[in-house]
């Protein structure tokens, strides 16, 4: 910890800040994760939500934000982590309306800033977010996890349109699908980074101007996948990607997880990295276990359950004074729980009262 984090840190302290804050994610209403047990999970801070109901590229309005806002802060809980707003496939491929979503996109800041948001997270990758070959996979102890199994993953065709992942947009039909992959096949990694520049470039701006910051979501597996084009992946393209625009508007979600799961990733130094340079605005904490040749299943959160150290990945966050947002990722589902996969309540509340364990410790010994 350098010297003015020191005393950042120190003030805070006394004041009673907790520096980082826990948040948990929560999909509105139809989640079966009810937002007052969510309240009872000790150090929670906030919600990371979103608006559900209005198709990719469209304006939220004042009214459904507001309504979402006061049912977060009605429970005694913060509204402060938007997860995710989308980005339209015209602007990732800079084609058609791609002016239209842009202006709609600033105006989703525009208005999340208003009710006093700080964070939006985002991502780019082409067509498909995250991307499991099982979304059930049966562990050792009777839990079940989502699993990574690479020669699973080559064997499924996204074209046949019936391939679904709940965090996927379902709404694309087998034609939408194909025109889609032709069109990302012209435009290939580099035109995916022009794109994405110009859009930093148009919407950054904005972001200063509300003091909402954004905070790309890493490629979840950080490798291409079905031959689209994926560029968030390791040190090298998240370097390239803060240039762009070199504005602490511009920063990170962290996703131990999916940057994890290539080993050529070292997770702690690069939490150093960027957390020094206040570019982490929301970290998603998650462990895997790597297996053989780019297949990883996700598992405890605890670090000797998978490949991740996770009290030195909180130790790079504490050593920087991280005073951002940090949710438990993706849970396994225990206790016959059952409900959307990777987010039940269960596994990722031990996730959450883990981490804040090992945040207090180290919060004590450098009090010491
Ligand atoms: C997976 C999530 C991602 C994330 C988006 C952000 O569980 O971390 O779906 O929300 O990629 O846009």
């Amino acid at each position: 910890m350098n010297h003015l984090t020191k005393i950042k840190y120190l003030f805070l302290v006394m004041i009673g800040g907790y520096l980082m804050k826990l948040s948990f994610r929560w999909y509105g209403e139809d989640d079966p994760v009810k937002i007052e047990y969510i309240r009872q999970i000790p150090t929670m801070d906030s919600i990371v939500t979103a608006i559900y109901d209005v198709p990719v590229g469209k304006v939220w309005s004042m009214e459904s934000i507001k309504s979402l806002k006061s049912k977060v802060e009605d429970s005694g809980l913060n509204f402060d982590v938007i997860e995710s707003v989308p980005v339209h496939e015209d602007i990732k491929l800079g084609r058609g309306d791609r002016d239209k979503y842009i202006e709609n996109y600033k105006q989703n800041i525009i208005n999340l800033g208003k009710a006093g948001v700080k964070v939006i997270c985002y991502n780019f990758m082409p067509v498909f977010d995250w991307t499991r070959s099982q979304l059930d996979k049966e562990l050792e102890d009777g839990s079940t996890a989502l699993v990574y199994y690479k020669e699973q993953v080559d064997k499924m065709d996204p074209l046949s349109g019936e391939l679904s992942l709940p965090g996927w947009d379902s709404s694309y039909t087998k034609e939408d699908l194909k025109d889609l992959f032709e069109a990302y096949d012209k435009v290939g990694e580099d035109g995916l980074w022009d794109n994405l520049e110009h859009f930093l470039k148009e919407i950054i701006p904005v972001a200063e101007a509300n003091d909402v910051k954004m905070a790309i979501h890493p490629d979840d597996p950080p490798w291409p996948i079905f031959g689209l084009p994926r560029i968030i992946t390791d040190e090298e393209s998240l370097d390239k990607f803060l240039k762009l625009v070199d504005s602490k508007y511009n920063g990170l979600t962290f996703c131990t997880g999916s940057l994890g799961s290539g080993t050529f990733n070292d997770v702690p130094k690069l939490i150093d990295k960027y957390a020094a340079q206040e570019r982490i605005h929301f970290m998603h904490i998650r462990n895997i276990k790597l297996l053989e040749g780019e297949s990883f299943e996700e598992s405890a959160h605890v670090s000797s359950y998978g490949s991740l150290d996770i009290v030195a990945i909180m130790r790079a966050l504490h050593k920087n004074g991280f005073d951002g947002y940090l949710r438990p990722d993706h849970g396994r589902m225990i206790w016959g729980e059952t409900g959307k996969p990777g987010y039940g309540l269960y596994d990722r509340a031990l996730g959450a009262v883990y981490i804040s364990g090992i945040w207090e410790t180290l919060q004590k010994e450098n009090n010491k």
